[in-house]
This record gives structure tokens, C-alpha cells and sequence, in this order.
């Protein structure tokens, strides 16, 4: 037990790409009384009870005799795991309004703007061209298809279907609910689930089962003409989970229509990435829903006492399934 005022164990901050300051100064502001250090002292530092990471560098955490969790500064742990030596310790993730709102914003501007033509009339305006002809179709003729169900995944869904579209989504386990999102779930639902979307939204996160399931066989599973000609794909989960040179070649062959992207295999998206310039291919720089440390620390900190008090953590993450 540590006495009222003393000094508790210590908080690893490991971030790469991301700068440490902000994350740092909100830890101090939210829990003056647990020092925030950026490396161990000594690869087995037992002062260290605590790790915040976004790509922890690899290693570091292996050999810290005290760590009693980890904590992920984004909803996605896919970064977690890409360091082999994770301990078996609790691994915690975001999950916050702040950020579900965030995605749902993202989510609704972009099904919008395709729905609404917004890249038709943004090619017409660059041309001085004027050209009302363009079927403008309601809502309800529209469906949009999210893979990945989960805390972000149905948030916009529920939004979705409140500006009148037609809504489905697909999971691992079916979870049925009396929303009017029509679920499908598994291998085995994927097809139907496919081949109804004429916009398609990717909220999975990166696993070894999702990797590369945006690739040719999936686009040639899609609905072959609906609402634009072809498929919409909207990824903002994870660049790991998309093959982005089929992507191309699916908007060549007209097996999608038109694509938005927040995220790439390679981050940032190089600069001879054909999607650069591809006239029907939306580019935001992984910008979809960014963790707000105001948001975020403060839960942490909340955890950390749970912890402490042998309260049970919550939004843990499977260690099998690494979601
Ligand atoms: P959740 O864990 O809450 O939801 C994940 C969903 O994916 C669940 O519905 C889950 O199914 C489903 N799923 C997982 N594996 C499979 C599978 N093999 N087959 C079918 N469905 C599967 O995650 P969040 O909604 O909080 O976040 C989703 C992802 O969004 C994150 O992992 C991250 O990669 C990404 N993200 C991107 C951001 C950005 O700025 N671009 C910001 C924040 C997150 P089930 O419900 O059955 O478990
Ligand atoms: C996340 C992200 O996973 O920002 O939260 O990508």
C-alpha cells in the first residue's frame, strides 16, 4: 500500500511518431504523484508499474519485473503486438466518446461527400464546368456496408442509419440487436454481407486474421454495378488490412468506383504512391479520429488506481484474437 502523498511506481511512456510532450505533461497534470520516465533505468527496472505506448520500441517492455499493465494510446493495438516480446500483462485500448465521435464524424463526411457526388462536382468546379444532370438519389436507395462492428464500427453505423441510409455491418461474432443495422457475422456471412454495399467502410482492426483482406478477391466479391457504377471503399482501420496495389487495379477493372483512404501500408504514404494522383482515390494522412490526451490520460489514470484497488480493468484487449 503506498502511503497518502508518497510517490507511486513509475509510468513508461515508449511513443514513436508521435512526440512524447504532450502525452508527458498530461500524465504529470492528471497524476502528479507517478513519475513519467521515457526509458527504464536499466532493462529490468522494477520502479516502472505502468507502460502508456503507441510502437513501444521493441523490447522494452520484456524484462520490467513490476509492469502490471500496458496501455495503448490508440484504439488500435495492432502496434502492441509488432514487438515481439510483449509481456503477459493486461494490455488496455481506447475506447472513448472523444474518439468514437472523432471516427463517426469522419465516417458520415465521407459516405456523404461520395454519396452526394462531392468528387464529381469538385472535378466540374476545377473545369469551370456547369452540369446539373448528375442523379442526385436519396439515402434510402444507398447501402452502406461496415465491416468491423465494434465501438467505432457501430457508432457510425447508428449515425448512418439516422441520416436515412440503408445499414449493415459484419463482426466475428453475429450480436443481434434491435437497432436496424442488419448484422452479419463470419467467413461464412461475408459474402452476403458484400455483395449489398455500394459504399464500403473498413473499421476492422489490424490482426492476423483481417491482414490484407482489402485485396482483388474481396473487390471481385462486391456488388458488380449498385448506386455508382461500382463499390465505394472507405478504410480508415488499419494500412495492413489493404493490398493498395489491387486497389488500383480494382478502380481500373471498375470493380470499386471510387476510394478513401487515412490509411496506408507505409506511413506516411510515399511520395511515388500512385494514389497520390489518382483522380477517384480521397487521401487523409491517417487523420480520421486522433487521440486527444485531454481525453484519454485522465480514464488511465483511473485504471491505474483499479488496478491498485484490485478493481478489475475494463476495455481489455484479447490477447489471441490482438483486438
Ligand atoms: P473494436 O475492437 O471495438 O471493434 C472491432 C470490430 O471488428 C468488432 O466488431 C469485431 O468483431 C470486428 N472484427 C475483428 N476481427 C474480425 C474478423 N476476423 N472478422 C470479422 N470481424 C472482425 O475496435 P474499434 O471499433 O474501437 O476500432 C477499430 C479499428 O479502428 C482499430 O483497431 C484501429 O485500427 C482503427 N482506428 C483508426 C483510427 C484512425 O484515425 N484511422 C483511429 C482509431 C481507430 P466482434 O464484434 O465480433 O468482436
Ligand atoms: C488508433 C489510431 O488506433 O489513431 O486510435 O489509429
Amino acid at each position: 500500500m503506498t502511503a497518502a502523498g508518497a510517490e507511486k511506481g513509475r509510468i513508461l511512456l515508449s511513443v514513436t511518431g508521435w512526440s512524447p510532450d504532450i502525452w508527458r505533461d498530461e500524465l504529470q497534470k492528471a497524476a502528479p504523484d507517478r513519475p513519467v520516465v521515457l526509458e527504464p533505468e536499466g532493462l529490468a527496472d522494477p520502479s516502472i508499474h505502468y507502460a502508456v505506448v503507441w510502437k513501444q520500441r521493441p523490447g522494452i517492455l520484456k524484462d520490467l519485473p513490476n509492469l502490471r499493465a500496458i496501455f495503448s494510446i490508440g484504439a488500435g493495438v495492432d502496434h502492441i503486438f509488432q514487438d515481439p516480446h510483449v509481456p503477459d500483462v493486461p494490455i488496455v485500448r481506447v475506447v472513448s466518446d472523444d474518439l468514437t465521435l472523432r471516427m463517426t464524424e469522419y465516417v458520415v463526411w465521407q459516405v456523404l461527400d461520395h454519396h452526394r457526388q462531392g468528387p464529381a462536382y469538385r472535378a466540374q468546379q476545377a473545369r469551370g464546368l456547369w452540369r446539373e444532370d448528375r442523379d442526385q438519389r436519396a439515402a434510402n436507395e444507398v447501402t452502406v456496408g461496415i465491416l468491423g462492428l465494434g465501438q467505432l464500427g457501430l457508432d457510425a453505423a447508428l449515425k448512418l442509419k439516422t441520416l436515412g441510409f440503408d445499414v449493415s455491418g459484419w463482426s466475428r461474432r453475429l450480436k443481434p440487436a434491435d437497432d436496424g443495422i442488419r448484422r452479419f457475422a463470419g467467413k461464412e456471412q461475408l459474402d452476403t454481407f458484400l455483395a449489398e454495399a455500394d459504399i464500403l467502410v473498413c473499421l476492422l482492426p489490424l490482426t492476423p486474421e483481417t491482414k490484407g483482406i482489402l485485396s482483388m478477391p474481396l473487390f471481385r466479391r462486391l456488388k458488380p454495378a449498385g448506386r455508382f457504377g461500382a463499390p465505394v471503399l472507405i478504410d480508415a482501420g488499419r494500412g495492413g488490412l489493404q493490398n493498395e496495389a489491387d486497389i488500383l487495379a480494382a478502380l481500373d477493372e471498375g470493380s470499386l468506383s471510387a476510394v478513401t483512404l487515412d490509411v496506408f501500408q507505409h506511413e506516411p504514404l510515399p511520395a511515388e504512391s500512385a494514389l497520390w494522383t489518382h483522380p477517384r482515390v480521397t487521401i487523409t494522412p491517417h487523420a480520421a479520429a486522433t487521440s486527444s490526451p485531454p481525453h484519454l490520460v485522465p480514464p488511465m489514470i483511473r485504471q491505474m488506481a483499479n488496478v491498485e484497488a484490485g478493481r478489475p480493468l475494463t476495455d481489455l484487449v484479447d490477447r489471441v484474437a490482438q483486438y
